[in-house]
């Protein structure tokens, strides 16, 4: 049996909740700004295609991804969003930085998640080589970015409706 994996840049958008009463944070790496840029501007397209506002979208710069967790908090400690999507990548070379790096962003996403009850999306590229980083944002297998915006909005809209 043949897996089919799932590439979320090919969502249908007849189906993605209305984002006009939505605001979001985004934390962008400047490691690999090809690539973050990259991401970053498919994430805001995504938001503004979803009728986001654009006055609700605050985008900040980190120096690397091992900064997004922290930047996120100070976001969600200090701004009036719904949600925080990080855009990173970080790519494996020589050294164990991948590793400590990946391993550092991806536990300290979740844990500020949970602190904040609040979605903290992972749109972190971790890759091997800087053409896999290209093929995931904007290349032949999507825009990661753009799918932390849908997973963004697909989860602000979940924690509403869950609200009584
Ligand atoms: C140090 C480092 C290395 C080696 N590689 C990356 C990378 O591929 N992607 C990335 O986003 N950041 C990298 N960094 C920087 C760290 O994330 C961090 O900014 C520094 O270690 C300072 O805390």
């Amino acid at each position: 049996m043949t897996e089919k994996k799932i590439n979320l840049s090919d969502y249908n958008p007849e189906f993605i909740p209305d984002g006009s009463n939505m605001s979001f944070g985004i934390v962008v790496s400047e490691w690999n700004i090809e690539i973050t840029d990259a991401l970053k501007v498919g994430a805001v397209d995504t938001l503004l295609k979803h009728n986001v506002p654009s006055e609700n979208i605050t985008v900040e710069y980190v120096p690397g991804s091992f900064e997004l967790a922290l930047a996120a908090q100070w976001m969600l400690e200090h701004l009036e969003v719904d949600a925080v999507i990080c855009l990173g990548c970080v790519i494996q070379g020589e050294t164990r930085h991948f590793e400590f790096i990946c391993n550092a962003v991806s536990n300290g996403i979740m844990k500020v998640s949970m602190k904040y009850n609040t979605p903290v999306i992972f749109g972190v590229l971790t890759t091997e080589n800087l053409q896999q980083a290209k093929d995931r944002s904007g290349g032949k297998h999507g825009n990661k970015g753009v799918e932390a915006a849908y997973t963004a909005i697909r989860m602000v809209d979940l924690s509403d409706s869950l609200v009584v």
